[in-house]
This record gives C-alpha cells, structure tokens and sequence, in this order.
C-alpha cells in the first residue's frame, strides 16, 4: 500500500505558536475579573491547575465550581460568565498588540513549510480573535484553514477541532502531521488520527505525552526534512506491521 506523503502540518496556538498562558491569557482573566469587580485574582500556579480545563469559559466554571460555587447559583449564570469572557477577549487582545513573542523556530519553519509546498491550518481552543491579534499579518496569511473556538460542539481533548480542520482541508490525518503542547492537545490530535509532535512548555513539562511521534522543549532545531523524516517513520513502521 502507497505511504500517505507529508501534506500539511497543523498547528496549535497556545503553547505552540507562542507561550501565552501564563502571561497573556492569565492576566487578560484577571483584569476582565476587576473589572467586573470580582475578587478573583489568578496566580500563575492556581492558573496551571486551571489549565487542566481547556477553553476559558468552561475554566471560569471550572473555577466557581471549586472556588465560588455562589457566582453560579445566581441568575443566569452562562450568561455572566460569556460576558466576562468577552472583556478577558478584549483584554487579551489589547496585551497581544504590545506583544507576545512567537516560540523559538515558530516564524523560520512556518515560512519554511510553505515554501516546501506543505499546507498550514490552525486547531486551536482558543477565540479565533486571539489568534489573529496574536500573529503577525504575515504568519497569518500563511494559514489556510484556522478551526478555533467554539465553532466546534466539544472542546480537546476531543477529536473535534481537529476533524473540522481535516474536513475544511479535504485531507486525510495520514497526510499531516500535528505540533501540540500539552497532554489534552495530544489526545485531541491522535484521536482524530494525527502524529504529533510536541514542544513543551513550563506549564506542560510533566504531561504525560506518550504516544506522541517526538517531544521537544521547542521548534528552534526542526525543520521540514525533519518532520517528513519523522512522518516517513510514523506511517513506514505502521504500514509494515
Ligand atoms: C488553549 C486553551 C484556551 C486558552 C484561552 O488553547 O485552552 O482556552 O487557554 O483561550 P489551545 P480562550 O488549544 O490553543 O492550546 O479564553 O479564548 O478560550
Ligand atoms: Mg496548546
């Protein structure tokens, strides 16, 4: 049978593309939380336990649950926390245009990809505002696809975001590969049947990360013949046994 050859690489945001957790979303929340005049103040740890939940709505649940389980008896729970969302949004936006850098080895494999001919999508849980206000005009033309958000039912580590992108592409996971940072963003990408490769961050260093095709502390060393290496090894090994 035919080796499926490299097609597109998909890409990750938060983690991945820049390292924006701890200092941009996280204060983004938190100055959304005053200005609303809660008391919630997130410090970077209480930040990375949060970050098991994916998607900041369901964080902001996640939290009330454990920490202010009264902010969602009252009225219309779903609807404050969309609101406080939407200024965390517009506070996040606000700090990527002072500037978030990019991770090492981001911008050079990005452009390196497309002139290799590889196609570029983006599966992210983030609000696609946040994806745009985090790249720079350039990197971001360079996508075809961006799934982000809620434009998919369920969040990673379910399969969803991935299999939209897939679908948007008219590819199959054979042909591409994924880059991820965390433990719900692998189980996300290989459930949708993509070989991933991981660059870990401070906030995923100890995730569980098996099953991934590579882990690096960052793409600053990768570039394309690697990755189609890397994607020869994945399907050749599969095909023979
Ligand atoms: C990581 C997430 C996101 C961000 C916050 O996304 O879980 O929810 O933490 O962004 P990725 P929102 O899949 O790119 O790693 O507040 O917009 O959800
Ligand atoms: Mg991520």
């Amino acid at each position: 049978m035919l080796r499926p050859m490299l097609a597109a690489l998909i890409f990750d945001v938060d983690g991945t593309l820049a390292d924006t957790e701890r200092d941009g979303h996280r204060p983004a929340f938190n100055a959304a939380f005053a200005e609303y005049g809660l008391a919630w103040r997130w410090d970077a740890e209480l930040y990375g336990e949060l970050l098991a939940v994916t998607g900041g709505k369901e964080r902001v649940r996640f939290f009330c649950e454990r920490h202010d389980p009264g902010f969602l008896r009252g009225p219309d729970a779903d609807a404050r926390i969309r609101e406080l969302h939407a200024a965390k949004t517009r506070h996040y936006v606000k700090l990527c245009a002072q500037g978030i850098p990019l991770r090492p080895g981001v911008a050079a494999l990005l452009r390196e990809a497309r002139s290799a001919g590889l196609r570029l999508a983006i599966a992210t849980t983030t609000t696609p505002e946040n994806v745009t206000a985090l790249l720079p005009p350039d990197l971001m033309g360079l996508f075809e696809t961006v799934g982000a958000g809620d434009s998919v039912p369920n969040k990673k580590p379910a399969p969803d975001i991935y299999r939209w992108v897939l679908a948007e592409m008219h590819l199959p996971p054979a042909a591409c590969l994924a880059i991820e940072d965390s433990a719900n963003g692998l189980k996300a990408a290989r459930a949708a049947g993509l070989a991933t490769v991981i660059t870990r961050t401070a906030y995923t260093e100890d995730h569980d990360f098996a099953g991934a095709l590579a882990q690096l502390p960052d793409l600053g060393r990768v570039t394309v013949p690697l990755l189609r290496h890397w994607h020869e090894n994945a399907y050749g090994r599969d095909k023979k046994s």
